[in-house]
């Protein structure tokens, strides 16, 4: 297996590695369990529009430096935008970075894995769940914190929490604030896995590494199709399946795919 090779400076506030065709992006704030400064909401931006525009990256891992995954927002970033009346400007901050980030992973070009590697509180946990598949450490855990902060989930978490665990269950995380521990977020549905802390960084790697010699178009217009589904009924849902399918056949993967399965060979995938 190939060594990764850095590509960000080693100070970055998002470190970013390749290794095959994987791209790796480790937020790295530490100090401060890696929540989200203007700098830092800047420089992972860049990084997921620089892994979006590059045809050598087939999958995308995100984690986090240290002992915590993100935990939201900094609270002492200032940063933080104020508006004319002096008070700080929450929506300015949500349209520039939030709402921006969860719609820049919703349409990444190649699957996104989340390993959550420590604790995953407000924006910081939501913006794990709009990845495509969430591993989470044992130790780790997952917090709607906002409440605690007289604010409502953000980074989308008003429209995955339900979609991901139900009405009951996202109203009691985002109204209690309480820590819901790894194991409870997998068995809720919240995440896809939790693993022992040992073993995060390889799985991830090796879930990151299979999606990225897996049809990358393909995987995406699933992402699509899944999240569209929500707002369809079943026949519209059954229109945009054939739509898809139908353009997914012209494709070289298609036609990759059934070539290599008739010729019991691995396929060799290269559409995005
Ligand atoms: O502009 C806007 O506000 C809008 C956007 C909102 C989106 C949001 O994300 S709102 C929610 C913001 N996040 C939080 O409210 C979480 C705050 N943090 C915590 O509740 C706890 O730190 C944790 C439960 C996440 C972890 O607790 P613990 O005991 O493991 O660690 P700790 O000792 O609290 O934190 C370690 C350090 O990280 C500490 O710094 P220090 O004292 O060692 O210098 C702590 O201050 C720092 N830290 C943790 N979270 C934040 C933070 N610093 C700034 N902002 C944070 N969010």
């Amino acid at each position: 297996m190939s060594e990764a090779t850095l590509l960000s400076s080693p100070d970055a506030l998002v470190l970013v590695a390749q290794r095959g065709a994987v791209r790796t992006l480790t937020l790295n704030r530490p100090a401060a369990l890696n929540s989200f400064t203007q700098d830092m909401h800047v420089e992972l931006r860049a990084a997921l529009d620089g892994a979006a525009a590059d045809p050598a990256v087939r999958a995308v891992l995100i984690t986090g430096a240290g002992r915590g995954f993100c935990a939201g927002q900094d609270l002492n970033d200032p940063g933080m935008a104020a508006g004319a009346d002096g008070k700080p400007d929450i929506a300015a901050v949500i349209e520039a970075n939030y709402r921006p980030l969860a719609l820049r992973l919703q349409a990444m070009p190649v699957p996104v894995v989340c390993a959550v590697n420590g604790v995953a509180a407000g924006a910081g946990a939501n913006f794990a769940f709009c990845c495509d598949i969430v591993l989470a450490a044992r130790s780790a855990s997952f917090i709607q914190a906002f409440a605690k902060i007289g604010l409502i989930p953000d980074c989308g978490g008003t429209w995955l929490l339900p979609r991901l665990v139900g009405r009951s269950r996202a109203l009691a995380l985002a109204l209690t604030g309480d820590k819901l521990s790894a194991a409870d977020a997998e068995r809720f549905g919240l995440i896809w896995q939790v693993v022992d802390d040992a073993d995060l960084p390889a799985q991830a790697l090796a879930l990151a590494d299979k999606l990225a010699a897996m049809p990358s178009r393909a995987l995406v217009a699933t992402r699509q199709a899944l999240d569209a589904s929500q707002a369809l009924s079943l026949a519209d849902a059954l229109a945009l399946e054939a739509r898809v399918q139908g353009e997914l056949g012209r494709a070289h993967d298609f036609a990759e795919g059934v070539a290599a399965f008739q010729q019991k060979r691995p396929a060799v995938f290269k559409d995005r």
